[in-house]
């Protein structure tokens, strides 16, 4: 059985992670969480990895205090996400963490020769070509987990020698779909908390109602299947039950369906090529009746617009995009701005924070700064 380690533990993914992983008797190395010091302690007493780590180093002494006894190495800050992604005790790295913070961790568990299960999109927004190279040089396997990337995964297989002509890319168009920006005027947090479909952490959950999400699985389809833009086309799938779908030469389009269950594509990324029994419901399409598709509305939702523009750009510009992104959305979450501000800073960062080529981690890191500190320049103007 394999030996998993998880960054990310305490949120939505890697907490249905461990379901998955407990299902099969999957061995756990390594947890990771944020901040939650209390769910993570649980679940270092649950699962008895050799290792944890806390990235809030405010919450390190807490951690350690709760592990009193439990002989398991505690660890924090990006050192310890680092150290636990390269470590040699893992067979498989699940990557579940928010937010571009999780490039590092990634390039680091690529360099140590370990396969990952990627559930961190930003780390292939801001560092994809950096990623996808490393990978290649060093043969290792990236498993997507988000449930549209693993729905494509899904359809290559036993297809490796057929031509994609495009994929399918399924958006279940978030809170807002069908509302024009008048009627987005006056959305605070709360409102863009309620997603129909899936339950999801806040941050993603954001970037649902701005289509950002979108956006941001547009340029990791591009460089996970390594696509051109244009092969890639969205159609927003109110039911999510289609998760995407793969259309090859001969116009015979290949999806995948399921109940919209995230423990579907983890058990796939952690169990390939084998499929088995997982915690989850079986897909009754007599229930749902009608499945409906639509093209997006890419003018009401400047976000999603700009995440295209940026892959199409390349470089450093999805970096950016990425970056002035995480940052409008964490002041969204303290109703510090309104919802359609969050597109209109992503498109004015786009404008603004010079581009360029990628060529190192650290110039993606300084793309994404840049990107941060031109949004809090902008707010603290307005
Ligand atoms: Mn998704």
């Amino acid at each position: 059985m394999k030996k998993v380690a998880i960054l990310g533990s305490t949120g939505s993914i890697g907490t249905q992670a461990l379901e998955v992983v407990e299902k099969h008797g999957m061995q756990v190395t390594a947890l990771a969480a944020n901040s939650n010091a209390e769910k993570l302690a649980e679940q270092a007493k649950k699962y008895h990895p050799e290792a944890v780590c806390i990235f809030d180093p405010a919450k390190t002494e807490l951690l350690e205090t709760l592990l009193q006894g439990e002989h398991i190495e505690v660890l924090t800050g990006m050192d310890g996400l680092c150290e636990i992604a390269s470590n040699a005790s893992h067979d498989i790295l699940l990557n579940s963490v928010v937010g571009m913070v999780g490039l590092l961790p990634t390039l680091k568990s690529i360099e140590a020769g370990k396969d990952i299960a990627l559930a961190n999109k930003e780390t292939l927004v801001a560092g994809g070509s950096l990623v996808m190279r490393q990978a290649l040089e060093k043969g290792v396997n990236i498993y997507p987990v988000d449930s549209e990337h693993s729905a494509i995964f899904q359809c290559l297989q036993g297809n490796s020698v057929n031509r994609i002509r495009k994929i399918i890319l399924t958006a279940s168009g978030g809170p807002f779909f069908g509302k024009t920006k008048a009627d987005l005027q006056n959305v605070r947090a709360a409102d863009a908390l309620k997603h129909p479909n899936w339950n999801m952490g806040n941050k993603i959950t954001i970037d649902s109602a701005t289509l950002m999400n979108k956006g941001l699985e547009f340029i990791e389809a591009k460089w996970l299947f390594d696509l051109e833009p244009s092969q890639i086309e969205i159609v927003v799938h109110r039911q999510s039950v289609l998760h995407s779908a793969v259309e090859y030469e001969d116009y015979a389009v290949i999806g995948q369906m399921g109940v919209p269950d995230m423990k579907i594509p983890i058990q796939y990324a952690l169990l390939y090529p084998q499929r088995t029994e997982c915690p989850t419901k079986p897909l009754s399409l007599t229930d749902y009746g009608t499945l409906t598709f639509e093209k997006p509305d890419y003018e009401t939702f400047d976000c999603l617009r700009c995440a295209i523009d940026a892959i199409t750009e390349g470089g450093l510009r999805p970096a950016i995009v990425n970056g002035a992104n995480e940052e409008a959305v964490w002041h969204f979450l303290r109703d510090e701005i309104g919802f359609l501000e969050i597109g209109e800073l992503v498109l004015a960062a786009a404008e603004a924070v010079p581009g360029g080529e990628v060529r190192s981690y650290e110039e993606v890191l300084a793309a994404d700064q840049a990107a941060r500190t031109f949004v809090r320049e902008q707010i603290t103007k307005r």
